[in-house]
Protein backbone atom coordinates (compact mmCIF):
# COMPACT_ATOMS: atom_id res chain seq x y z
CA UNK A 1 0.00 0.00 0.00
CA UNK A 2 1.67 3.45 -1.24
CA UNK A 3 -0.37 5.17 1.07
CA UNK A 4 -1.06 4.85 5.10
CA UNK A 5 -4.31 2.80 5.52
CA UNK A 6 -5.13 3.82 9.33
CA UNK A 7 -7.69 2.54 11.34
CA UNK A 8 -9.82 5.70 10.87
CA UNK A 9 -9.98 8.67 9.08
CA UNK A 10 -12.09 11.42 9.83
CA UNK A 11 -15.23 11.99 7.48
CA UNK A 12 -14.70 15.56 6.24
CA UNK A 13 -17.14 17.98 4.30
CA UNK A 14 -16.54 19.85 1.47
CA UNK A 15 -14.50 22.57 2.62
CA UNK A 16 -15.91 24.95 0.51
CA UNK A 17 -19.37 24.39 2.36
CA UNK A 18 -17.21 25.41 5.58
CA UNK A 19 -16.54 28.81 4.25
CA UNK A 20 -20.67 30.53 4.75
CA UNK A 21 -19.88 29.45 8.70
CA UNK A 22 -16.95 30.67 9.16
CA UNK A 23 -18.27 34.32 7.55
CA UNK A 24 -21.07 34.34 9.65
CA UNK A 25 -18.72 33.83 12.41
CA UNK A 26 -16.09 36.80 11.64
CA UNK A 27 -19.23 39.01 11.15
CA UNK A 28 -20.61 38.58 14.25
CA UNK A 29 -17.33 37.88 16.75
CA UNK A 30 -19.07 35.64 18.71
CA UNK A 31 -16.50 33.11 18.88
CA UNK A 32 -17.74 30.96 22.21
CA UNK A 33 -19.91 31.04 24.94
CA UNK A 34 -23.11 29.68 24.45
CA UNK A 35 -23.44 31.54 20.99
CA UNK A 36 -25.54 31.04 17.97
CA UNK A 37 -24.22 27.88 16.41
CA UNK A 38 -23.82 26.10 20.07
CA UNK A 39 -27.40 26.67 20.72
CA UNK A 40 -28.45 25.38 17.18
CA UNK A 41 -26.80 22.30 17.27
CA UNK A 42 -27.23 21.86 20.72
CA UNK A 43 -31.29 21.08 19.11
CA UNK A 44 -30.24 19.82 15.92
CA UNK A 45 -28.60 16.76 18.23
CA UNK A 46 -31.57 16.07 20.48
CA UNK A 47 -33.23 16.31 17.45
CA UNK A 48 -30.89 13.79 15.21
CA UNK A 49 -30.31 11.43 18.19
CA UNK A 50 -33.77 11.30 19.69
CA UNK A 51 -33.12 12.86 22.91
CA UNK A 52 -34.29 15.56 25.15
CA UNK A 53 -31.42 17.17 26.36
CA UNK A 54 -27.83 17.76 25.17
CA UNK A 55 -24.71 19.91 26.86
CA UNK A 56 -21.82 20.66 24.36
CA UNK A 57 -18.41 20.16 25.98
CA UNK A 58 -15.06 20.97 24.29
CA UNK A 59 -13.97 17.15 24.37
CA UNK A 60 -15.73 13.58 25.60
CA UNK A 61 -12.89 13.63 28.44
CA UNK A 62 -13.86 16.69 30.41
CA UNK A 63 -17.50 15.68 29.42
CA UNK A 64 -16.89 12.92 31.67
CA UNK A 65 -15.49 14.29 34.44
CA UNK A 66 -18.18 16.85 34.15
CA UNK A 67 -20.93 14.30 34.39
CA UNK A 68 -19.20 12.56 37.69
CA UNK A 69 -19.73 16.23 39.34
CA UNK A 70 -22.84 16.98 38.21
CA UNK A 71 -24.31 14.08 39.63
CA UNK A 72 -21.98 14.58 42.97
CA UNK A 73 -20.28 11.04 42.58
CA UNK A 74 -18.42 10.16 45.91
CA UNK A 75 -16.51 7.28 47.16
CA UNK A 76 -15.94 4.05 44.31
CA UNK A 77 -17.13 3.57 41.05
CA UNK A 78 -17.27 0.82 39.14
CA UNK A 79 -16.16 0.37 35.67
CA UNK A 80 -14.77 -1.33 32.80
CA UNK A 81 -10.93 -2.17 32.68
CA UNK A 82 -11.34 -2.45 28.25
CA UNK A 83 -11.84 0.79 27.44
CA UNK A 84 -9.90 4.31 26.42
CA UNK A 85 -8.03 5.60 29.32
CA UNK A 86 -10.02 8.44 29.40
CA UNK A 87 -13.15 6.39 31.21
CA UNK A 88 -11.51 5.96 34.38
CA UNK A 89 -9.16 8.78 34.30
CA UNK A 90 -11.94 10.98 34.22
CA UNK A 91 -12.78 8.85 37.75
CA UNK A 92 -9.33 9.89 39.22
CA UNK A 93 -9.77 13.01 38.26
CA UNK A 94 -12.49 13.92 40.82
CA UNK A 95 -10.77 12.39 42.75
CA UNK A 96 -12.78 9.07 43.34
CA UNK A 97 -11.95 5.35 43.32
CA UNK A 98 -12.66 3.10 40.34
CA UNK A 99 -13.73 -0.38 40.74
CA UNK A 100 -12.66 -2.59 37.70
CA UNK A 101 -15.29 -5.49 36.57
CA UNK A 102 -14.56 -7.99 34.42
CA UNK A 103 -16.09 -7.55 30.92
CA UNK A 104 -18.90 -10.43 29.06
CA UNK A 105 -16.89 -12.32 26.51
CA UNK A 106 -19.66 -11.61 23.38
CA UNK A 107 -20.43 -7.82 24.38
CA UNK A 108 -16.78 -7.03 25.81
CA UNK A 109 -19.17 -4.71 28.00
CA UNK A 110 -19.21 -4.60 32.07
CA UNK A 111 -20.96 -8.15 32.69
CA UNK A 112 -23.83 -7.87 34.73
CA UNK A 113 -23.39 -10.94 36.80
CA UNK A 114 -20.26 -9.34 38.43
CA UNK A 115 -21.45 -5.54 39.53
CA UNK A 116 -22.79 -6.87 42.48
CA UNK A 117 -20.45 -8.68 44.49
CA UNK A 118 -18.09 -5.30 43.55
CA UNK A 119 -20.39 -3.41 45.48
CA UNK A 120 -19.07 -1.66 48.97
CA UNK A 121 -21.17 0.67 51.48
CA UNK A 122 -18.72 3.78 49.20
CA UNK A 123 -19.92 2.38 45.70
CA UNK A 124 -21.92 5.70 44.71
CA UNK A 125 -22.26 5.10 41.02
CA UNK A 126 -21.13 2.32 37.92
CA UNK A 127 -20.17 3.88 34.38
CA UNK A 128 -19.89 1.68 31.75
CA UNK A 129 -19.37 1.87 28.51
CA UNK A 130 -21.31 0.19 25.37
CA UNK A 131 -17.78 -0.89 23.52
CA UNK A 132 -17.67 -0.22 19.67
CA UNK A 133 -20.68 0.95 19.86
CA UNK A 134 -22.53 -2.59 21.13
CA UNK A 135 -24.96 -1.62 23.91
CA UNK A 136 -24.86 -2.79 27.35
CA UNK A 137 -27.05 -5.13 29.23
CA UNK A 138 -28.87 -1.29 30.15
CA UNK A 139 -31.91 -3.56 31.73
CA UNK A 140 -30.05 -5.25 33.87
CA UNK A 141 -27.74 -2.52 35.16
CA UNK A 142 -30.83 -0.11 36.12
CA UNK A 143 -32.03 -3.10 38.29
CA UNK A 144 -28.71 -3.39 40.29
CA UNK A 145 -28.53 0.60 39.97
CA UNK A 146 -31.98 0.89 41.49
CA UNK A 147 -31.73 -1.84 43.78
CA UNK A 148 -28.42 -0.49 45.77
CA UNK A 149 -29.40 3.17 44.53
CA UNK A 150 -26.44 3.93 42.77
CA UNK A 151 -25.92 6.50 39.41
CA UNK A 152 -25.43 5.57 36.47
CA UNK A 153 -23.23 7.54 33.79
CA UNK A 154 -23.04 5.57 30.46
CA UNK A 155 -19.18 6.35 28.65
CA UNK A 156 -21.39 6.15 25.34
CA UNK A 157 -17.94 7.85 23.23
CA UNK A 158 -18.71 5.25 20.46
CA UNK A 159 -22.53 4.89 20.45
CA UNK A 160 -23.24 7.99 18.09
CA UNK A 161 -26.20 7.24 16.54
CA UNK A 162 -27.10 3.94 17.67
CA UNK A 163 -30.39 2.92 18.32
CA UNK A 164 -31.32 -0.01 20.85
CA UNK A 165 -34.89 -1.50 20.81
CA UNK A 166 -35.83 1.59 18.18
CA UNK A 167 -34.81 4.11 21.12
CA UNK A 168 -31.46 6.25 21.19
CA UNK A 169 -29.28 4.18 23.68
CA UNK A 170 -27.99 7.73 25.08
CA UNK A 171 -31.91 7.36 26.67
CA UNK A 172 -30.85 4.99 29.26
CA UNK A 173 -28.77 5.31 33.07
CA UNK A 174 -28.56 8.79 34.09
CA UNK A 175 -26.15 10.77 31.99
CA UNK A 176 -24.54 9.39 28.95
CA UNK A 177 -21.11 10.87 27.14
CA UNK A 178 -20.51 11.25 24.13
CA UNK A 179 -17.16 12.37 22.05
CA UNK A 180 -16.79 14.20 19.13
CA UNK A 181 -12.94 13.48 18.60
CA UNK A 182 -12.07 13.53 15.04
CA UNK A 183 -11.47 9.36 15.06
CA UNK A 184 -15.10 9.06 15.70
CA UNK A 185 -18.90 8.60 13.55
CA UNK A 186 -19.03 11.96 13.71
CA UNK A 187 -16.86 14.33 14.71
CA UNK A 188 -16.67 18.17 15.28
CA UNK A 189 -12.30 17.92 15.23
CA UNK A 190 -12.29 18.03 18.99
CA UNK A 191 -15.76 17.61 20.86
CA UNK A 192 -17.98 16.03 22.97
CA UNK A 193 -21.35 16.21 24.63
CA UNK A 194 -23.57 15.24 27.88
CA UNK A 195 -26.85 13.58 27.36
CA UNK A 196 -29.37 13.98 29.90
CA UNK A 197 -33.75 13.67 31.00
CA UNK A 198 -34.55 16.64 32.60
CA UNK A 199 -34.14 20.24 32.38
CA UNK A 200 -32.38 21.03 35.76
CA UNK A 201 -29.74 18.67 35.53
CA UNK A 202 -28.86 20.10 31.80
CA UNK A 203 -29.13 23.42 33.73
CA UNK A 204 -26.42 22.63 36.44
CA UNK A 205 -24.41 20.74 33.67
CA UNK A 206 -24.01 24.32 31.86
CA UNK A 207 -23.12 26.18 34.88
CA UNK A 208 -20.30 23.53 35.41
CA UNK A 209 -19.37 23.39 32.21
CA UNK A 210 -19.20 27.76 32.25
CA UNK A 211 -16.85 28.07 35.35
CA UNK A 212 -19.90 27.63 37.49
CA UNK A 213 -21.46 30.60 36.34
CA UNK A 214 -25.26 30.92 36.51
CA UNK A 215 -25.18 34.69 35.69
CA UNK A 216 -22.77 37.82 35.72
CA UNK A 217 -22.20 37.69 39.06
CA UNK A 218 -22.93 34.73 41.02
CA UNK A 219 -20.97 31.00 40.60
CA UNK A 220 -23.10 28.53 42.03
CA UNK A 221 -20.26 25.59 41.66
CA UNK A 222 -16.51 25.09 41.23
CA UNK A 223 -17.06 24.35 37.65
CA UNK A 224 -14.32 24.10 34.88
CA UNK A 225 -14.24 25.56 31.40
CA UNK A 226 -15.98 22.80 29.02
CA UNK A 227 -17.60 24.91 26.18
CA UNK A 228 -17.36 24.32 22.82
CA UNK A 229 -16.57 26.92 20.50
CA UNK A 230 -18.43 28.47 17.68
CA UNK A 231 -15.89 26.98 15.22
CA UNK A 232 -16.52 23.27 16.40
CA UNK A 233 -20.08 23.70 16.88
CA UNK A 234 -20.56 25.19 13.14
CA UNK A 235 -18.60 22.16 11.58
CA UNK A 236 -20.91 20.22 13.70
CA UNK A 237 -23.94 21.17 11.87
CA UNK A 238 -22.59 20.64 9.12
CA UNK A 239 -21.28 17.47 9.68
CA UNK A 240 -24.82 16.73 10.88
CA UNK A 241 -25.80 16.91 6.79
CA UNK A 242 -23.67 13.79 5.47
CA UNK A 243 -23.11 11.76 8.72
CA UNK A 244 -26.33 9.03 7.78
CA UNK A 245 -24.29 8.99 3.97
CA UNK A 246 -21.04 8.19 6.42
CA UNK A 247 -22.91 5.56 8.49
CA UNK A 248 -24.65 3.93 5.61
CA UNK A 249 -20.85 3.95 4.32
CA UNK A 250 -19.54 1.61 7.11
CA UNK A 251 -22.02 -0.80 7.24
CA UNK A 252 -21.25 -1.36 3.29
CA UNK A 253 -17.51 -2.06 4.79
CA UNK A 254 -18.94 -4.02 8.55
CA UNK A 255 -20.75 -6.33 5.74
CA UNK A 256 -17.86 -7.32 3.47
CA UNK A 257 -15.12 -8.07 6.30
CA UNK A 258 -17.89 -10.08 8.43
CA UNK A 259 -18.88 -11.86 4.89
CA UNK A 260 -14.78 -12.22 3.84
CA UNK A 261 -13.60 -13.50 7.28
CA UNK A 262 -16.90 -15.39 8.66
CA UNK A 263 -14.82 -18.78 7.46
CA UNK A 264 -11.01 -17.80 8.72
CA UNK A 265 -9.78 -20.47 11.44
CA UNK A 266 -8.83 -18.37 14.76
CA UNK A 267 -10.54 -14.79 14.18
CA UNK A 268 -13.87 -14.38 15.12
CA UNK A 269 -16.12 -11.29 14.78
CA UNK A 270 -17.73 -9.79 17.45
CA UNK A 271 -21.54 -11.07 17.14
CA UNK A 272 -23.49 -8.27 15.61
CA UNK A 273 -25.80 -7.45 18.75
CA UNK A 274 -29.73 -7.64 19.10
CA UNK A 275 -32.53 -5.18 18.76
CA UNK A 276 -29.80 -2.69 17.68
CA UNK A 277 -29.43 -0.32 14.73
CA UNK A 278 -25.58 0.18 14.48
CA UNK A 279 -23.18 2.89 13.68
CA UNK A 280 -20.03 0.86 12.89
CA UNK A 281 -17.95 2.73 14.91
CA UNK A 282 -15.05 0.31 15.08
CA UNK A 283 -14.47 -3.26 13.26
CA UNK A 284 -12.78 -5.51 16.10
CA UNK A 285 -12.10 -9.13 15.32
CA UNK A 286 -10.51 -11.83 17.77
CA UNK A 287 -7.32 -13.29 16.95
CA UNK A 288 -7.74 -17.08 18.35
CA UNK A 289 -5.26 -19.81 18.95
CA UNK A 290 -6.57 -21.47 16.16
CA UNK A 291 -5.20 -18.60 13.51
CA UNK A 292 -1.45 -19.19 12.18
CA UNK A 293 -0.20 -15.96 13.93
CA UNK A 294 -1.01 -14.31 17.23
CA UNK A 295 -3.09 -10.80 17.13
CA UNK A 296 0.48 -8.88 17.39
CA UNK A 297 1.88 -11.27 14.47
CA UNK A 298 -1.18 -10.25 12.56
CA UNK A 299 -0.85 -6.47 13.47
CA UNK A 300 2.91 -6.48 12.41
CA UNK A 301 1.46 -8.07 9.49
CA UNK A 302 -0.81 -6.01 8.13
CA UNK A 303 1.52 -2.67 8.85
CA UNK A 304 4.48 -4.06 7.11
CA UNK A 305 1.72 -3.56 4.05
CA UNK A 306 1.35 0.30 5.60
CA UNK A 307 -1.97 -1.17 6.86
CA UNK A 308 -2.14 0.27 10.59
CA UNK A 309 -4.79 -1.81 12.88
CA UNK A 310 -5.03 -1.03 16.33
CA UNK A 311 -5.33 -2.95 19.45
CA UNK A 312 -8.28 -1.27 21.53
CA UNK A 313 -8.04 -1.77 24.14
CA UNK A 314 -4.99 -3.05 24.85
CA UNK A 315 -3.10 -2.91 27.42
CA UNK A 316 -6.27 -2.76 29.89
CA UNK A 317 -6.51 0.23 31.67
CA UNK A 318 -6.22 -1.30 34.96
CA UNK A 319 -2.65 -2.85 33.94
CA UNK A 320 -1.22 0.88 33.87
CA UNK A 321 1.21 2.39 36.09
CA UNK A 322 -1.61 4.69 38.06
CA UNK A 323 -4.31 1.47 38.36
CA UNK A 324 -2.50 -1.61 38.96
CA UNK A 325 -1.97 -1.19 42.79
CA UNK A 326 -6.08 -1.34 42.84
CA UNK A 327 -7.43 -4.18 44.33
CA UNK A 328 -9.82 -4.69 42.07
CA UNK A 329 -6.82 -4.42 38.84
CA UNK A 330 -5.86 -8.14 39.96
CA UNK A 331 -5.68 -10.50 36.59
CA UNK A 332 -7.52 -12.78 38.84
CA UNK A 333 -10.26 -10.36 38.99
CA UNK A 334 -10.30 -9.67 35.32
CA UNK A 335 -9.25 -12.54 33.29
CA UNK A 336 -11.80 -12.09 30.40
CA UNK A 337 -10.67 -8.89 29.80
CA UNK A 338 -6.98 -9.66 30.22
CA UNK A 339 -7.79 -12.67 27.65
CA UNK A 340 -9.66 -9.99 24.97
CA UNK A 341 -6.96 -7.46 25.38
CA UNK A 342 -4.81 -9.85 24.10
CA UNK A 343 -6.69 -11.36 20.74
CA UNK A 344 -8.38 -8.22 19.97
CA UNK A 345 -7.32 -5.68 16.64
CA UNK A 346 -9.57 -3.06 15.63
CA UNK A 347 -9.44 -3.28 11.44
CA UNK A 348 -9.48 -0.08 9.18
CA UNK A 349 -12.97 0.87 9.09
CA UNK A 350 -14.15 4.64 8.17
CA UNK A 351 -16.52 5.99 4.97
CA UNK A 352 -13.70 7.04 2.82
CA UNK A 353 -12.52 3.63 2.76
CA UNK A 354 -12.03 2.11 -0.64
CA UNK A 355 -13.60 -1.20 -1.07
CA UNK A 356 -11.07 -2.81 -2.90
CA UNK A 357 -8.70 -2.12 0.16
CA UNK A 358 -11.32 -4.11 2.36
CA UNK A 359 -10.70 -6.77 -0.47
CA UNK A 360 -7.04 -6.44 0.34
CA UNK A 361 -7.29 -6.65 4.18
CA UNK A 362 -9.37 -9.59 3.99
CA UNK A 363 -7.34 -10.98 1.48
CA UNK A 364 -3.25 -10.36 3.70
CA UNK A 365 -5.91 -11.92 6.89
CA UNK A 366 -6.93 -14.89 5.01
CA UNK A 367 -3.77 -15.54 3.59
CA UNK A 368 -1.40 -18.03 5.31
CA UNK A 369 2.00 -16.57 4.00
CA UNK A 370 3.96 -15.00 6.68
N1 LIG B 1 -14.28 7.15 26.28
C1 LIG B 1 -14.01 6.28 25.30
C2 LIG B 1 -14.60 4.92 25.38
C3 LIG B 1 -13.21 6.66 24.21
O1 LIG B 1 -12.93 5.77 23.24
C4 LIG B 1 -12.70 7.97 24.17
C5 LIG B 1 -11.82 8.39 23.08
C6 LIG B 1 -13.03 8.86 25.22
C7 LIG B 1 -13.83 8.40 26.26
C8 LIG B 1 -12.51 10.27 25.27
O2 LIG B 1 -13.11 11.09 24.31
P1 LIG B 1 -12.30 12.42 23.78
O3 LIG B 1 -11.85 13.19 24.98
O4 LIG B 1 -11.17 11.93 22.91
O5 LIG B 1 -13.36 13.18 23.00
C9 LIG B 1 -8.03 7.74 19.75
C10 LIG B 1 -8.74 9.04 20.05
O6 LIG B 1 -7.83 10.11 20.28
C11 LIG B 1 -9.70 8.96 21.20
O7 LIG B 1 -10.59 10.04 21.07
C12 LIG B 1 -10.49 7.67 21.17
N2 LIG B 1 -11.34 7.52 22.31
C13 LIG B 1 -9.54 6.49 21.10
C14 LIG B 1 -10.27 5.17 21.06
O8 LIG B 1 -8.80 6.59 19.91
P2 LIG B 1 -5.47 7.25 19.77
O9 LIG B 1 -4.40 7.60 20.73
O10 LIG B 1 -5.59 5.86 19.29
O11 LIG B 1 -5.52 8.28 18.55
P3 LIG B 1 -4.53 8.44 17.30
O12 LIG B 1 -4.10 9.85 17.29
O13 LIG B 1 -3.51 7.40 17.34
O14 LIG B 1 -5.54 8.23 16.10
C15 LIG B 1 -5.88 6.96 15.57
C16 LIG B 1 -5.76 7.00 14.06
O15 LIG B 1 -6.71 7.90 13.52
C17 LIG B 1 -4.42 7.51 13.57
O16 LIG B 1 -3.57 6.43 13.36
C18 LIG B 1 -4.73 8.21 12.27
C19 LIG B 1 -6.17 8.59 12.38
N3 LIG B 1 -6.36 10.04 12.60
C20 LIG B 1 -6.30 10.54 13.86
C21 LIG B 1 -6.48 11.89 14.07
C22 LIG B 1 -6.43 12.46 15.47
C23 LIG B 1 -6.56 10.87 11.51
O17 LIG B 1 -6.59 10.38 10.35
N4 LIG B 1 -6.78 12.19 11.73
C24 LIG B 1 -6.74 12.75 12.96
O18 LIG B 1 -6.97 13.97 13.11
O19 LIG B 1 -6.85 7.66 20.50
Amino acid sequence: MNKPIYVTQPDLPPLEEFIPYLEKIWSTKWLTNNGPFHQQLEQALCEYLGVEHLALFTNGTIALVTALQALRITGEVITTPFSFVATAHSVLWNSLTPVFVDIDRTTCNLDPEKIEEAITPHTTAIMPVHCYGTPCNVEHIQRIADTYGLKVIYDAAHTFGVKYRGESILKHGDLSVLSFHATKVYNTFEGGAIVCSNAKTKQRIDYLKNFGFADEVTVMAPGINGKMSEINAAFGLLQLKYVDVAIARRGEIDTLYRHGLSDVKGITCLPEPVHTERSFSYFPVLVGKDYHLSRDGLYNKLKEQNIHARRYFYPLISDMPMYRGLPSSSQMNLPVAEALSQQVLCLPIFPDLDLNIVQTIIGIIRSDKV
